[in-house]
């Protein structure tokens, strides 16, 4: 070990091994720096002025928005806020996005499971959606501008965790696990009454946003998938023994698959069987066992992730506290659920021991699939087919490869790996820790994520990415789904609102510049070009209420103009053809500047504008 790299009071791994020491170029005393040919010879490596064959979309985890990266470079492209506030769009601030958030609504968020849209199976480039486990609620992201255009607050549980669209024939619900257990109702008049304990699976309208119906289980719903088909949506579940305290949750050897009939649950919605809670007039359905709409199926201790086989065959259920992975056959779910099999473990296939804390698979379209390996801080590659044979009693050994990733995985996502269009190409590995993989930066480190090289027989960890606030989870969408506007259409959903009001007014936002004042709530409309706005000043009285509302009339793509008011704490982004406004109190007589804060011209600093406020 030479001395250098122990200059940050690092210890390099002795399993550096194989994969690390394979990337060319790499030793220890120059960790940082790889020659020129190694860098082309790396199949990650997209040359500057070159574009990304794939879109990967990140949850922002913690930080509660999404990520948008460019794969296999690893470039990040775009953040979109989504349950946060965002300083530079003013997300959470502007008129716009409280519309869509909702008056109050927490501006903090928990995003796990970003997820798009599906046609027949496969990617259609329409929305992603992505949970909030801190607040309960599920967002969608619209891909053509990629901005949050509906967010849905889930009635009657805490904590969303699980999610996924329904793959086919086209999303209608997008399914979401309520993680935990609570009394019902939650009142505080039964808080210690565990019989009055449960959680719910739930399905949101893909178009409306609003939530279709609500199903009751036992348990605490983990991870969700859906089938290619429409009929069946499969949630892993822990906690079977409706525990409060950790070893009350650890004491049974096995949990639960639950199976929902998802055409069974709308016929019973249909009929009128089914319950309201509270405020709200969702329909409750009860799915506990015994129920025809949910199937229980055994499998070991706290399964974790959920996960469809692309040929739509197979619900992979991750065993975390177990060794192994539970395959499930989709084809005999029929059967289970019209009583022909004498025992729900009928329906699994394969149980292949692959390693310590399996939590999530992925899948490559050639039958191999890649699980995460927590606890070993490893990826099992394994064959499906040779898992179901050894199931079988045959000899035969379904494990291909282990590597080793840095450290602990969580997710893992394959290129349209969740798809019926998987293509083999990379895996993500979403590693939770990174130890001494990057410069420390204090106790608080970067998560890690690692882009693998599957398209041959072995995977090849090719690139380390840096990740801020852990990003559970994340889909490698093919470029070519995904088509987004250059400007924004004038008559945009999103900003809708603000035209109506200004029509009210009298306004063509495309070409006034107008102070409208209506007792003590003062408008002030006005334009930009680059590099003007289409009021140099505007005055206001102490204690107004003024909402400032500008049109980008420019339509240059990429030509992005922003207002910034100094000293109340307003900012946000007007992109070319878009209108956006912000209310706020002028609380402070005298005067107070206003700027552009987006780059948008060689006079950008110049591009500005005084507030006059009379004193009271
Ligand atoms: S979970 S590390 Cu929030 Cu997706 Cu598995
Ligand atoms: Cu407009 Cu800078």
């Amino acid at each position: 070990m030479s001395s250098k790299s122990d200059h940050f009071g690092v210890t390099r791994r002795g399993f550096l091994g194989a994969a690390a020491a394979g990337a060319a170029g790499m030793s220890l005393g120059s960790m940082s720096f790889r020659p020129a040919e190694a860098a082309e010879s790396n199949p990650a490596h997209v040359g500057p002025g070159e574009l990304d064959e794939y879109y990967g979309f990140w949850s922002g985890g913690q930080s509660g928005e999404v990520r948008i990266y460019g794969i296999p470079s690893m470039r990040e492209l775009m953040r979109i806020p989504v349950f946060n506030y965002c300083g530079a769009t003013g997300w959470g601030q502007t008129n716009e996005s409280k519309a869509i958030l909702g008056e109050g609504a927490p501006l903090n968020g928990d995003s796990h499971h970003p997820h798009m849209s599906f046609t027949d199976g496969t990617y259609d480039g329409r929305y992603v959606w992505i949970n909030d486990k801190a607040n309960t609620r599920v967002a969608r992201i619209r891909c053509d501008v990629m901005k949050t255009d509906k967010i849905t607050d889930i009635p009657n549980v805490q904590a969303i965790h699980g999610l996924r669209p329904q793959k086919a024939p086209k999303t209608k619900y997008v399914f979401c696990n309520a993680e935990f257990r609570m009394p019902h109702p939650n009142d505080g008049s039964n808080m210690l009454d565990n019989d009055q304990y449960y959680t719910m699976f739930n399905a949101v309208d893909a178009e409306s946003m609003e939530v279709a119906w609500q199903v009751i289980v036992d348990g605490n719903l983990d991870n969700t998938d859906a089938d290619y088909k429409g009929t069946y949506a499969a949630s892993t579940c822990y906690n079977s023994e409706g525990g409060f305290t950790l070893p009350e949750t650890m004491r049974n050897e096995r949990d639960w698959v639950v199976v929902f009939n998802i055409p069974r649950i709308e016929a019973a919605v249909k009929n009128g069987d089914y319950q309201t809670q509270g405020d709200s007039d969702v329909p409750v359905v009860d799915g506990r066992h015994g129920s025809k709409l949910t199937a229980y199926i055994p499998t070991p201790k706290s399964p974790h992730g959920l996960n469809t086989s692309p040929d739509g065959k197979y619900f992979v259920a991750n065993g975390k506290l177990s060794p192994t992975v539970t395959v499930i056959s989709i084809d005999k779910l029929d059967d289970l659920f019209d009583g022909n099999l004498s025992d729900e473990r009928d329906v699994v296939v394969a149980e292949p021991e692959l390693g310590l804390g399996p939590l999530h698979t992925a899948f490559d379209g050639r039958g191999n699939a890649y699980t995460t390996l927590f606890i070993d801080s490893q990826i099992a590659k394994w064959n499906v087919d040779d898992a179901i044979r050894a199931y079988q009693g045959e000899e035969v050994n379904y494990i291909r490869q282990k590597l080793d990733v840095h450290y602990q995985p969580g997710h893992n996502h394959t290129s349209m790996g969740e798809t019926n269009e998987a293509d083999g190409k990379w895996l993500m590995s979403l590693c939770k820790f990174s130890k001494d993989r990057f410069l420390p930066v204090g106790p608080l480190r970067a998560e890690n994520d690692q882009l693998i090289d599957i398209s041959g027989d072995e995977m090849k960890l090719v690139h380390d990415g840096p990740a801020f606030a852990e990003p559970h989870d994340c889909i490698i969408v093919h470029r070519s789904k995904i088509r987004t506007k250059k400007v924004w259409d004038r008559d945009d959903p999103m900003f809708a609102p603000t035209l109506e009001r200004a029509k009210k007014d009298g306004i063509t936002l495309e070409k006034d510049n107008k102070v409208i004042r209506d007792g003590n709530k003062v408008r002030v409309y006005m334009t930009s070009a680059a590099p003007n706005f289409g009021l140099e000043d505007f005055t206001v009285n102490q204690g107004d209420e003024v909402t400032v509302t500008i049109t980008n009339v420019d339509k240059i793509e990429d030509l992005t103009h922003g207002f910034t008011l100094i000293n109340h704490g307003v900012a946000m982004e007007i992109g070319p053809q878009q209108t956006s406004s912000v209310t706020f109190t002028a609380d402070k007589p005298g005067v107070h500047w206003f700027y552009c804060q987006w780059f948008c011209h060689a006079l950008h600093m110049e591009m500005r504008g005084r507030m006059f406020v009379e004193p009271a």
